[in-house]
């Protein structure tokens, strides 16, 4: 497992310069790809599984386009902040569990 790890850190050495000059302008895109912001509008609340399903705009910071999807959220408090139909901005990151909210505040 300590290959494997010292691989990844070694492979991942190299793709950052490789990347930074492919993207020009934007050589920390790989350095942020981990969490991203963006605006979005609550469809479903579920807080017994602790997710909430947001149309999000295209996230900042991820490369992900605008799209409906279910998120999870890192505290459940969350899900208080906003109901469904809110129009929101939110923070999110990639972990191994999937997409997680870590935070959310209703748009004025
Ligand atoms: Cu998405």
């Amino acid at each position: 497992m300590k290959t494997m790890a010292l691989l990844a850190a070694i492979s991942f050495a190299a793709l950052y310069p490789a990347l930074g000059q492919a993207q020009g302008a934007t050589p920390m895109v790989v350095a942020q790809a981990m969490t991203g912001t963006a605006d979005g509008e609550v469809r479903k609340i579920d807080r017994e599984q602790g997710k909430i399903t947001l149309k999000h705009g295209p996230i900042a910071g991820m490369d992900m386009p605008g799209m409906t999807m279910i998120f999870r959220v890192q505290d459940p408090s969350l899900l208080d902040k906003a109901a469904v139909g809110d129009k929101v901005l939110f923070s999110v990151a990639k972990t191994a569990d999937g997409m997680t909210v870590t935070s959310l505040e209703k748009a004025k």
